[in-house]
């Protein structure tokens, strides 16, 4: 026999308990695309409370659309380890070119990094910060179904040693930061510099050096990277995004560890 109300208490109980124990972490991701799937992977992998908030109701950003919905993305040699790690099937191209299934990608890194011990909570936006002395110490949270439509609902907020601002190429994260705070960023002008055109060669290059620290406890990583530090886009080429993700949960491991 099933009871309607059972079900109904198991999920409101279970999500309770998950939400409540996710307000208090060591690393608050914004954006759960590949980049920031792939930080929390390596991050719960590490031992880490690491939560992640995405705003829609299907994790994955721009990974699920490959390149203009043709579902395969291309990978480089270099991250090609990352793949193989988690699963991912991949097929070679040509020299230095890998192709796998957008949506595999995407249902492995998922599954794997709730598997390691991430929260993900999908249809929660981050829309501002907490910064208390000059240093970010959680974000502010809402449901996305209240902005989208258009009510006024005050938000709630969630604490974390540090956050990560994976929200793609808007940045969001880094503009509410420097937009409210009136301080500068740790950027050449001092603020968002923006992304620049489409250039996969120099944009995956440079995205591993734009992978860092932008405010004291504010990390950035993905395309969110390329766009504050004025790097250019790279389109359905997914390799950078996956190390960028691996290179700012290894930054994160190594500053948490020394607290
Ligand atoms: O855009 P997105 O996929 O960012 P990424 O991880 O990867 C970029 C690639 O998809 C692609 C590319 C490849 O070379 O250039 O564009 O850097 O994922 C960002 C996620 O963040 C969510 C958004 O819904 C998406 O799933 N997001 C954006 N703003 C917020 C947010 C926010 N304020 N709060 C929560 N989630």
């Amino acid at each position: 026999m099933l009871d309607d109300v059972v079900i109904s208490k198991a999920i409101i109980e279970s999500y309770t308990k998950e939400i409540l124990e996710s307000l208090e972490s060591d690393v608050i991701i914004c954006g759960g695309g590949p980049s920031g799937l792939c930080a929390a992977y390596y991050l719960a992998q590490e031992g880490f409370k690491v939560v992640v908030f995405e705003r829609t109701l299907r994790p994955g950003g721009g990974m699920p659309g490959g390149g203009m919905m043709f579902n395969k993305i291309v990978v480089q040699e270099e991250s090609k380890p990352v793949l193989d790690e988690l699963g991912v099937t991949t097929t070679h191209y040509k020299e230095n070119y890998y192709l796998a299934s957008s949506l595999e990608t995407l249902g492995v890194l998922l599954s794997q990094a709730i598997k390691k011990g991430a929260h993900v909570f999908n249809c929660i936006s981050a829309e501002d910060v907490l910064v208390y002395d000059n240093k970010v110490q959680g974000v502010v949270i809402n449901w996305t179904a209240a902005a989208v439509a258009n009510f006024h609902v005050d938000p709630l907020t969630a604490r974390s040693s540090c956050v990560v601002d994976a929200t793609g190429h808007a940045a969001e994260i880094a503009h509410v930061v420097s937009r409210k705070s009136g301080a500068k960023l740790m950027t050449p002008t001092g603020e968002v510099v923006g992304e620049k055109p489409m250039w996969a060669e120099k944009g995956e290059k440079v995205l591993l050096t734009n992978t860092k620290e932008i405010f004291p406890n504010l990390y950035v990583c993905g395309m969110a990277a390329n766009a504050v530090f004025g790097g250019p886009r790279m389109g359905p080429i997914f390799g950078g995004m996956l190390l960028s993700g691996q290179k700012v949960a290894r930054l994160l491991s190594e500053r948490l560890r020394q607290k």
